[in-house]
């Protein structure tokens, strides 16, 4: 199986599994990893996604000997299959941590970035690795990486195609932050845990505001968090982390999204 799925109290992790070719991706797998995303998003109880990567790498993008022939063609079509998992990690209505284990290299890179909160271990890279094969960074990178760290150092990364250590990354503001290797699983795991006991429309929410401010002027995004936050005043949640700040205790909220 090319994508693993664990369920957890509260959260899902998802891995992706072909740790031989350091979890380089191919459309099975792509289309694996659509499943599972849809599959945690159905599930009313699932209030946070993990995703790793099976042993020393998170992922290596495509899967290049699956590309050794193409044409100009196929690589439109396969990225048919990978832009649209990173407008659905993006969509989600839940929080998703990324632990980067290890390499997170051309798309596999992207892949990570698109996550919420990226955590990565101290022996983890992020390269950008497009130009050494006459390509250019996709799966979004051209969008996150000035939007993360500002156009000089996306201008850098994506045309020298070098590898940016996790402390790097995690100094830069490319990342949330990094911790040592053998920290890795159980920091993110805390995360997701952490996130998955939180108010669950207000982090729907907030993603959803912090995505639409990339192209909003500020004018429309305070409009936009009038809105959501007259959404978010409505729900449950709301009610009781007022009361339980009130009563200095702490909130308990629901344990299913509504
Ligand atoms: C691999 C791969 C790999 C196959 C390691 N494929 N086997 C999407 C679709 C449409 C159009 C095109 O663009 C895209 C987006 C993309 O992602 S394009 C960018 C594709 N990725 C790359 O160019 C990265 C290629 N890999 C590397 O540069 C290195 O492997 C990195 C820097 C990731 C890791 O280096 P090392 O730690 O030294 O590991 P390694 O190179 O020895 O790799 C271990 C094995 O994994 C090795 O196989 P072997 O049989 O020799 O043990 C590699 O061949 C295999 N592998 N990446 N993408």
């Amino acid at each position: 199986m090319t994508i693993l799925v664990e369920r957890f109290p509260g959260y899902r992790r998802i891995t992706l599994n072909r740790p031989e070719r350091l979890n380089a991706l191919t459309v099975e797998m792509a289309a694996a990893l659509n499943t599972a995303l849809d599959e945690a998003e159905a599930d009313k109880s699932c209030r946070a996604l993990l995703l790793t990567g099976a042993g020393r790498g998170f992922c290596a993008g495509q899967d290049l000997a699956a590309i050794v022939d193409a044409a100009p063609a196929d690589l439109g079509n396969l990225l048919e299959h990978y832009h649209p998992l990173i407008l659905k990690i993006r969509a989600l209505p839940i929080p998703v941590v990324c632990a980067v284990n290890g390499v997170a290299a051309g798309a596999g890179a992207n892949l990570a970035l698109a996550c919420d909160i990226v955590l990565a271990a101290r022996s983890a890279s992020f390269v950008q690795a497009f130009a050494r094969i006459g390509l250019i960074p996709d799966c979004g990178g051209t969008w996150f990486l000035p939007r993360l760290i500002g156009t000089a150092r996306a201008r850098a990364l994506a045309m020298l195609a070098e590898p940016l250590p996790a402390e790097t990354a995690a100094e830069w503001g490319l990342i949330w932050n990094m911790v040592e290797d053998e920290r890795l699983m159980d920091e993110a795991q805390a995360l997701a845990a952490r996130l998955a006991a939180q108010a669950s429309t207000s982090l729907a929410l907030t993603k959803r505001a912090l995505d639409m401010a990339g192209s909003n002027t500020l004018d429309h995004q305070l409009d936009l968090e009038r809105e959501l936050q007259l959404e978010a005043g409505k729900s449950p949640d709301h009610a009781e982390g007022v009361r339980a700040f009130l009563g200095k205790r702490a909130p308990v909220f629901a344990r299913t999204r509504s």
